[in-house]
C-alpha cells in the first residue's frame, strides 16, 4: 500500500505503508514522516500499535538475526551485545542546535570575544551548534541512510498518556532494537495519536533516529550490532523540539525519550513553562511513625540513583518505594507545593556492582521481561557481571559482553561497565502505589550528591534555596564508565546535568533561583557523598546502599523540625551522633563529617575559576554572592 502525502512546502511523497494506517495519524504527524521518508528513503513504513503481537514479532527477528539472545535460564529474556565501539553515550558528538551560541552555552570568560554566531572551542556545559553547519552535518549523513530498511514509527508518552504534566513524542526509527527498548522505557500506545490530536497546535516532539546502515551494506557488522559509529551525531533542535540522531544504537543515543526528549528538549519547555526538567530520581520513605515523604536526588551518571531509588533499608521500621530512578519533571501546584513525575516507564539500570546483596530489589526486578546489554552470558543461559562473584558457582562457565569464553578469576572483565538492563518499572516490587499519579507526588527534600574521593562529607545541609542552588550548580563528580570520559578525575557536573542541558546553564540557574516565589514551600536542599575514602586504606568510609536510609532518616527529621544539626562553613551537619549507626562497625564519624581546611579554600578557588571561566556574566549574581559567603566561612575553619 502507497500513501501519497503533499508537504506543507509542496511536493509529494509516496509513503510505502507495511502496516498500520498512515492517513489515520493526526495531520501534523503525516508530514513529520513523510518529509522524513523523502530524505531517509526507507523501503517501507511500519506504523508500531504496541501490542504484544508486535513485541513477539519484533523480538522473534531480532533473534533471527542474533542480535538478541533469549536466556533459556530466565523468564521472558534477552540478552545482546553491541559493537564495542557503541558502548555509552558519547557526548563531544552531541549538540544543541540554535541560532546563536549563547542560547545555548554560557559565555564564559573564556569564550569573551568570539562572535556569538561563529564554531568556537567547546565548553564543558554542552555543545553548540550553528543551523548552517548543523545542516551540511546532517546533510552529508541522512539521506538514504534508511534504503533498504523499514522505517518504524513509534508514539510514545513521557509521562502517563494525557496527563497534565505529561508529553508525547514520536520516534522514528530502522532499529528493531530501539523499538522493543522504548516499548520499556516509555509508554508506546495508539492512545497517543489521539493525546496528539487533541493537543493544541498538534504538538508532538520529533524523535528522528537512524543506525546509518543502508543495505546493501558497505561496512563490517560486529555482533549483528550495526551502526557507524565513527560518524555519530546526536542534534537537537530545542526550537523546534526535534531531536536528530544518526550513526549509534546505544542508551541515550538511541533511546530518543529519555536524555534527548526527557532532559534536553524538556529543560527547554520546561524554561518556557514554569517547571523543572532534571536528572533525579524520585522515592518515596516512610519511617518508623508509619509517616511518608518524598524525595528527589540528582547524582550524576553510574554514581547511585537506581540504587538509593529502590534501596532496601537495613534498619527495621522502614521502607523505601520507588517513582523513578533517572528522571524528574517537577512543577509546583496552585498550593505552592512541589510535585514530581517520572517521565519514564522502565529503568535502563547500571548493572556491574549490582548485586543481591547492595540492591537485592533491582535484582529482582530485572529477572523477567528484561534485555540485557553488554553483560556476560553463563552456560545455563543466565547473566553474569562484575559484583555478582560470590552469588554464582564460581566454575560457571560464561561467555563475556565481546564474545569470549571466561571463568571467574581470569583476567579482563565479563561484562562492559556501561553494560545495562532494561526492564518495565511496573514489575518492580517496591513500585510505589501512585507512581504513575498523572499529578505527580509531593516532593519534601533535594538531594544532590557525587563521587568525592576525598574533603566531602557524608551529608550536609544547606542553608536555604539560594544556597541550595549553589551547591547544586558547584556539583562535581569522578568520571564514570556512563560516558566517553577517562574515568578517575573529579569533573564538574553541574546538577547532574553537565552533558543533558538543553540552553544555556546560566538562564537555567535563573530558573532555579526563580522557583524562589511567595505562597510556595520550598523542598529543603541536601549534599551526600557515599564515595568518600579512609585516605590510609583507600576503602570506602560509609557502607552505603541500604545503609543510606540511616542518612535519609536524618534528612526526615531535619524536615521534621528537629535539633539534630550543628551550622558548619559548608551547611548544616549532623550533630554527632544524630545519624543512627547501630549495627554497624568500624565508622569513623570523625574522619566522614571532617572539613579539612586546605582542600575546601582549593575547592572553593577551583569553583569559582570554573563559573567564571565557563559561566562567567551569565552566572546569576546571587550564586557568586553564596560561593563568596562559602569561602569567608571556610576562612574560619
Ligand atoms: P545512571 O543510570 O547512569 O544515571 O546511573 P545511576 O545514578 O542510577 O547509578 P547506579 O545506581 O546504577 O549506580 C552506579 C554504580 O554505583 C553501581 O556500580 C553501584 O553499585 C554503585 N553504587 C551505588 N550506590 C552506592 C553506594 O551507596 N555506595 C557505593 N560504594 N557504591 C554505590
Ligand atoms: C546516564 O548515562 O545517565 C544513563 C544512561 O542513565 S543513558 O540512558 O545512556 O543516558
Ligand atoms: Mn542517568
Amino acid at each position: 500500500e502507497v500513501d501519497d502525502v503533499t508537504l506543507p512546502e509542496g511536493g509529494v511523497v509516496h509513503v510505502p505503508v507495511v502496516k498500520g494506517f498512515f492517513l489515520e495519524l493526526p495531520l501534523k504527524v503525516q508530514e513529520f514522516v513523510a518529509t522524513y521518508v523523502d530524505l531517509l528513503q526507507p523501503k517501507g513504513v511500519y506504523i508500531c500499535d504496541g501490542s504484544e503481537e508486535e513485541e513477539q514479532e519484533i523480538a522473534d527477528k531480532l533473534v533471527d538475526r542474533g542480535l538478541l539472545i533469549p536466556l533459556k535460564g530466565m523468564e521472558k529474556c534477552f540478552a545482546c551485545r553491541t559493537d564495542p565501539k557503541d558502548v555509552a553515550r558519547v557526548e563531544n558528538k552531541t549538540f544543541i542546535v540554535t541560532e546563536k551560541r549563547s542560547e545555548t552555552v554560557p559565555t564564559g570568560k573564556k569564550y569573551e570575544g568570539y562572535k556569538d554566531d561563529t564554531e568556537i572551542p567547546h565548553g564543558m556545559l554542552g555543545r553548540w551548534m550553528s543551523r548552517s553547519v548543523a545542516e551540511e552535518e546532517m546533510a552529508s549523513r541522512l539521506p538514504g541512510s534508511m534504503r533498504g530498511r523499514v522505517m518504524y514509527i513509534i508514539p510514545f508518552s513521557m509521562g502517563p498518556v494525557g496527563g497534565p504534566a505529561s508529553k508525547s513524542g514520536v520516534q522514528i526509527t530502522d532499529f528493531n532494537y530501539v523499538i522493543l527498548s522504548m516499548r520499556i522505557m516509555t509508554r508506546v500506545t495508539p492512545e497517543v495519536w489521539d493525546a496528539i490530536e487533541e493537543s493544541p497546535d498538534q504538538e508532538f516532539v520529533q524523535c528522528i533516529h537512524t543506525i546509518g546502515a543502508p543495505r546493501p551494506l558497505q561496512r563490517k557488522v560486529i555482533n549483528h550490532w550495526p551502526d557507524d559509529a565513527e560518524h555519530i551525531m546526536i542534534a537537537h533542535f530545542p526550537l523546534q523540539r526535534r531531536v536528530i540522531s544518526y550513526g549509534s544504537g546505544y542508551g541515550g543515543n538511541s533511546l530518543l525519550g529519555k536524555k534527548c526528549f526527557a532532559l534536553r528538549i524538556a529543560s527547554c519547555m520546561a524554561r518556557d513553562e514554569g517547571w523543572l526538567a532534571e536528572h533525579m530520581l524520585i522515592m518515596s520513605v516512610t519511617d518508623r511513625k508509619g509517616v511518608e515523604k518524598f524525595f528527589a536526588a540528582a547524582f550524576p551518571s553510574a554514581c547511585g540513583k537506581t540504587n538509593m531509588a529502590m534501596m532496601t533499608p537495613s534498619i527495621p521500621g522502614f521502607k523505601v518505594q520507588v517513582i523513578g530512578d533517572d528522571i524528574a519533571w517537577m512543577r509546583f501546584d496552585s498550593n505552592g507545593q512541589l510535585r514530581a513525575i517520572n517521565p519514564e516507564n522502565g529503568f535502563f539500570g547500571v548493572a556491574p556492582g549490582t548485586n543481591w546483596k547492595t540492591n537485592p530489589v533491582a535484582m529482582q526486578t530485572a529477572q523477567k521481561n528484561t534485555i540485557f546489554t553488554n553483560v556476560g552470558i553463563t552456560d545455563d543461559g543466565k547473566v553474569f557481571w562484575e559484583g555478582m562473584e560470590k552469588e554464582i558457582d564460581p566454575n560457571t562457565s560464561i561467555t563475556t559482553w565481546t564474545g569470549e569464553k571466561w571463568k571467574i578469576g581470569m583476567e579482563g572483565k565479563a561484562a562492559h561497565p556501561n553494560s545495562r538492563f532494561c526492564v518495565p518499572a511496573s514489575q518492580c516490587p517496591v513500585i510505589h502505589p501512585l507512581w504513575e499519579h498523572p499529578d505527580g507526588v509531593p516532593i519534601s527534600g533535594i538531594i544532590f550528591g557525587g563521587r568525592r574521593p576525598r574533603g566531602v562529607p557524608l551529608v550536609f545541609e544547606s542553608f536555604d534555596w539560594k544556597h541550595g542552588v549553589m551547591i547544586g550548580a558547584a556539583l562535581k563528580s569522578e568520571a564514570t564508565a556512563a560516558a566517553e570520559h577517562k574515568a578517575g578525575g573529579v569533573m564538574h557536573d553541574p546538577m547532574a546535568m553537565r552533558p543533558f542541558f538543553g540552553y544555556n546553564f546560566g538562564k537555567y540557574l535563573d530558573h532555579w533561583l526563580s522557583m524562589d516565589q511567595p505562597g510556595r514551600q520550598l523542598p529543603k536542599i541536601f549534599h551526600v557523598n557515599w564515595f568518600r575514602l579512609d585516605q590510609k586504606t583507600g576503602k570506602f568510609l560509609w557502607p552505603g546502599f541500604g545503609d543510606n536510609i540511616r542518612v535519609v532518616d536524618w534528612m526526615i527529621k531535619r524536615i521534621d523540625g528537629e535539633d539534630v544539626a550543628v551550622e558548619s562553613p559548608v551547611g548544616w551537619l549532623p550533630k554527632k551522633g544524630s545519624i543512627d549507626t547501630s549495627g554497624l562497625d568500624d565508622v569513623n564519624w570523625d574522619e566522614l563529617f571532617s572539613l579539612p581546611k586546605e582542600y575546601w579554600m582549593e575547592d572553593v578557588e577551583e569553583t569559582k575559576s570554573f563559573f567564571e571561566d565557563e559561566v562567567g556574566k551569565d552566572m546569576p549574581q546571587a550564586v557568586y554572592d553564596e560561593l563568596e559567603k562559602l569561602k569567608k566561612r571556610v576562612q574560619t575553619l
